[in-house]
């Protein structure tokens, strides 16, 4: 029995559950309130707060630093899903810093600016109070006011994704490899409130955004 514990909206809850979707696992989404992280303290004994967390049996995975990977390495093994080939070890890495930072720091802003809609209204205190305390008091304010500034900055940092994508279906070839998760799981944060659309000069990124969406894993009969 394989279950994510996540929320919904994270952009690295949404590579998890592309990724057991496109291997076609059988997993349960398990939803915690933003505010209570108890059920993965628990999980975790007292080891993690954060999500996403996976349990597979008695197995509980969780990420050990800002670039660990831990869970897709441990599906990637567990389940020969073929996500990290070890020629394009360091390529890969290079790219999950990039999207995990320049793309998800400019993605998130644009999401989070939805948060009334992105989630139930006895949240919202537990979700502000999250914010303020790591970003500064009034900063869902500023990223509203700043919104029109910040949709420019996602236009910039999306087109080095757009040129990848010029004459192959995938991010480095023929078939998804970790990364296009990744990236897609940051694109997947910034569409979550129904507000947005990708921005017209990326048509590469918005064709495989959509090929992502379905896309499934040929793992060894
Ligand atoms: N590097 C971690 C980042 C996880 C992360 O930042 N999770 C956020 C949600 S998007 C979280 O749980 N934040 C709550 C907190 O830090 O208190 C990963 O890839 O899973």
């Amino acid at each position: 029995m394989l279950e994510l514990i996540q929320l919904p909206y994270s952009p690295y809850c949404l590579v998890q559950s592309r990724l057991l979707a496109a291997a076609r696992l059988k997993f349960k989404k398990v939803n915690i309130p933003c505010g209570d992280r108890s059920l993965i303290w628990k999980l975790t004994r007292r080891r993690y707060y954060q999500v996403p967390v996976l349990k597979h049996g008695r197995t509980v995975v969780f990420e050990t630093d800002e670039e660990s990977q831990v869970i897709a390495k441990y599906l990637d093994a567990e389940f020969d899903l073929g996500l990290f080939p070890d020629e394009l070890g360091g390529v890969q890495h290079l790219l999950w810093r990039y999207f995990e930072s320049e793309v998800e720091g400019v993605g998130f802003k644009l999401n989070d600016i939805y948060y009334q809609q992105n989630i139930p209204r006895p949240q919202w205190l537990d979700f502000i109070r999250h914010k303020e305390r790591r970003f500064g008091r009034g900063c869902l304010e500023q990223w509203q006011s700043r919104q029109v500034e910040l949709l420019s900055d996602w236009a910039q940092v999306l087109q080095p994704c757009e040129r990848m994508l010029r004459g192959k279906p995938f991010l480095l070839g023929e078939r998804p490899l970790f990364v296009d998760f990744d990236l897609w799981g940051m694109l997947a944060n910034f569409l979550y409130s129904g507000n947005y659309e990708l921005p017209a000069g990326v048509p590469l990124l918005s064709d495989w955004y959509a090929r992502m969406r379905t896309v499934t894993l040929q793992t060894p009969a």
